[in-house]
């Protein structure tokens, strides 16, 4: 899930070894697609969806994204978000995890996101949140290991959780 444009087509095909569409037009995917990829072992679904700003669908393809998840009750869902704007696609992370669902959150884009001297504190961003924030260059396979060994960590964490460990670093970090 992610928004628009962040890579999520790039990451299905490079996971699957299929051949969606990737564009760098925000809209590409307006239909869902699932293919399969290698797992701990074993063949899972993998669906790649159109983006969506939000779990509120404005349009087709967004209802298509919000449709998929909540069809999807035993997903671990890969939230990418670029890593040159991370706050715009927090949001919709945060609601994802608020639902329940297991996360792992890629900063994909990390290359450009270096290009214009954006930084990001992933572990920092991991600690608060208490779910696995990984790095990612979808296009070179950048991250891509660390994404896929990382993926069982992915568990269900609580916005109270995420509340008291925002207040446990501004107290700690000043
Ligand atoms: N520089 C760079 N480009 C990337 C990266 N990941 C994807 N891209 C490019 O960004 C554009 C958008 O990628 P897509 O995979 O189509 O994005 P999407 O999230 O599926 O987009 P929609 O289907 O429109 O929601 C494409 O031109 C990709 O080649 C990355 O990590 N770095
Ligand atoms: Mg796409």
């Amino acid at each position: 899930m992610g928004q628009a444009n962040v890579g999520k087509s790039a990451f299905f095909n490079r996971l699957t070894g299929a051949k969606v569409a990737e564009s760098n037009y925000p809209g590409t995917t307006v239909d869902f697609t699932k293919g399969h990829m290698l797992f701990q072992g074993e063949y899972v679904d993998l669906i790649d969806v159109p983006g969506t700003f939000s779990l509120q669908p404005k349009d087709k393809a967004e209802e298509v994204a919000v449709k998929m998840l909540g069809e999807e009750k035993e997903a671990l869902v890969i939230c990418i978000i670029d890593a040159s704007k991370v706050e715009r696609g927090l949001y919709l992370a945060l609601e994802i995890i608020e639902k329940g669902y297991p996360v792992i959150i890629a900063l994909n884009m990390w290359d450009m996101a270096k290009s214009v001297n954006v930084k990001v504190d992933t572990e920092k961003l991991e600690q608060i949140l208490g779910v696995p924030v990984v790095p990612t260059v979808a296009t070179r396979g950048e991250g891509f290991k660390e994404l896929v060994s990382r993926m069982g960590q992915a568990a269900p964490v609580t916005i109270e959780e995420i509340i008291r460990s925002v207040g446990n670093s501004s107290r700690t970090h000043h």
